[in-house]
């Protein structure tokens, strides 16, 4: 099974954020983007994984996800990897919290000394809102940034666990399912 943990928003949050960023899409028809009940934000990516792995993170885990309280995810900025002149990841940002970063941190390191590999990219935390596979003419990129910069979208986000999700790849593009729900806080 295909494995990542991600922190999940609301249906509420997810709703707001694809009216939000309405424009965009329009913007650029061509990108990829995600179905509004795939937006998550993303912590640390696994890759295929034993039918154990979800029983095994979920036990190393826990002492840190119960050591942590629930977090205020104050979501607000437009983005793209490796930037908005040559985007292949739209993104929505999460403001800087040091509580975020230091239970990454903790759960990389805690995931390493299990025998998981390191994810090789920096943290990032962001929102995926679209791939984009080729290469954007820098007309159409341009569209896109004018699109981004008029979104003021600010939003808040309670998360009170951390989602274990499988995904599934399908021909309608990736399908994520739930398999574990580790609580913050022990809550
Ligand atoms: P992304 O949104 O920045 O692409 C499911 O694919 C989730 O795992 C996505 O949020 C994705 O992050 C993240 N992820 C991290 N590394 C990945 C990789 N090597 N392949 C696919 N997804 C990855």
């Amino acid at each position: 099974m295909r494995l990542f943990l991600a922190l999940e928003l609301s249906p509420r949050e997810r709703r707001a954020i694809c009216q939000a960023i309405a424009p965009m899409r329009k913007a650029a028809p061509e990108a990829s983007w995600v179905r509004e009940e795939n937006l998550h934000l993303s912590i640390k990516f696994f890759g295929e994984q034993p039918d154990t792995a979800p029983g095994e993170l979920t036990n190393i885990l826990a002492a840190i996800a119960t050591a942590q309280q629930p977090i205020d995810l104050r979501i607000s900025g437009l983005g793209a990897f490796p930037n908005l002149r040559a985007p292949r990841v739209v993104w929505m940002g999460v403001q800087h919290d040091p509580r975020l970063e230091l239970m990454h941190h903790d759960i990389e390191a805690t995931c390493a000394a299990n025998g998981f590999a390191l994810d090789a990219r920096a943290f990032r935390p962001h929102i995926t809102l679209a791939r984009v596979r080729d290469e954007m003419p820098l007309a159409n990129a341009r569209a896109l940034a004018v699109a981004a910069r008029a979104v003021g979208y600010k939003g808040v986000q309670q998360v009170a666990a951390l989602s274990l999700l499988e995904s599934t790849l399908t021909p309608a593009g990736p399908r994520y399912t739930q398999v574990a729900s580790i609580p913050l806080g022990g809550s």
